[in-house]
């Protein structure tokens, strides 16, 4: 791995972060602390960081509806995060936009979106703005397998393939929509191909390989920032979660949740990092110690912090006044 061995340890930090503030959101939903609907991404983390490692500060990114990993893995900070998630106002949205909207500006990461395919057009419009300033960088947007079945997908490839925009959309495939298996509802083999539709580079890479999405992502947005036009990653990855925590999951067998688990990315890469003599099982456990740390201080500083009041009920929204006739 050629990567400098700091930038290594901190993608592994980021991964492991990931997997426990989603663990600990799910103990939150069992305790019954935490109310309504959270999508957990267990076992995306190396994904979410490889794609996001390969990118600038000064690129923008989105996603859908699972991407708390995505937020973390761009450097959010996990207190305000955890604090937006359980409706407090010291929250990146003030508590208003929970965990499914949840937006961090000051990332160049303008929020997730509960509605599969907006996103994907909403990107052109990023796209559009930074082919303008010609700064080279890249607006990238995340959906899933079952986004990629809907019009605006389709739709947002062609117009940023005829404008060459600098936009590269990237197909997280965990197999599901909701219960759904790709298998049974997916047109093509692998979701990367119907880039071929849209004159655009496709390629699949293997989401449980952190520095295989790394480098895909890498040679990619370099196309992109040359002003070739946008490009279609498909990550194959895996849900390890139900679709929503407190989704029984009747649609999965026990055996292939355990063949999808032994393929973790977490596992895999402190292998690699031991057996490239990157670093020592000590220096590994430090990293562990690190992020346990940071995930304490994250729920202290939610646990602290207070609900919005009554009286900012009504701001931040935008509404339209209606009159009766
Ligand atoms: C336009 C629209 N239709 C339906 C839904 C309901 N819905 C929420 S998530 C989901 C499945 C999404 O599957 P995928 O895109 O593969 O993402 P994943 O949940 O696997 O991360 C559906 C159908 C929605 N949010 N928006
Ligand atoms: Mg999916």
């Amino acid at each position: 791995m050629e990567l400098p061995k700091e930038k290594l340890l901190e993608m592994y930090e980021k991964m492991l972060k990931i997997r426990i503030f989603e663990e600990s959101l799910a103990d939150a939903v069992t305790g019954g602390t935490l109310p309504g609907f959270v999508h957990l991404g267990v076992g995306q983390e190396a994904p979410m960081v490889g794609l996001v490692s390969a990118l600038r500060e000064s690129d923008w990114i989105s996603g859908t509806h699972r991407e708390h990993g995505l937020m973390i893995a761009r450097d959010a900070d996990m207190g305000r995060m955890r604090a937006e998630i359980f409706g407090k106002v010291t929250g990146y949205c003030k508590g208003k936009g929970g965990s499914m909207h949840l937006a961090v500006f000051e990332k160049n990461a303008p929020g997730c979106n509960g509605i599969l395919g907006p996103n994907q057009t909403i990107n052109n419009g990023i796209a559009l703005a930074l082919q303008k300033k010609g700064e080279g960088d890249i607006a990238v947007v995340l959906f899933g397998d079952g986004a990629s079945h809907r019009g605006e997908f389709h739709e947002a490839l062609n117009l940023a393939s005829c404008w060459k925009l600098p936009s590269l959309a990237i197909c997280v495939n965990n197999e599901y929509g909701i219960s759904g298996c790709v298998d049974d509802v997916c047109s093509v083999e692998d979701i990367s191909a119907r880039a071929a539709g849209y004159g655009i580079p496709g390629l699949t890479v293997d989401g449980n390989d952190i520095m295989a999405v790394y480098e895909a992502v890498t040679e990619t947005a370099k196309h992109i920032r040359a002003g070739k036009g946008p490009a279609l990653i498909e990550i194959k990855a895996t849900r390890w979660k139900g679709h929503f925590e407190g989704d029984p999951q009747h649609y999965r067998t026990p055996e292939e949740m355990a063949a999808m688990k032994k393929k973790d990315g977490i596992p895999r890469f402190e292998k690699e990092l031991l057996d490239q003599g990157i670093a020592t099982e000590a220096e590994l456990e430090n990293v562990r110690n690190q992020a346990q740390a940071a995930l304490t201080e994250a729920i202290e500083f939610e646990e602290k912090s207070d609900y919005p009041p009554l009286e900012e009920i009504f701001t931040d929204l935008v509404y339209e006044e209606r009159r009766a006739v």
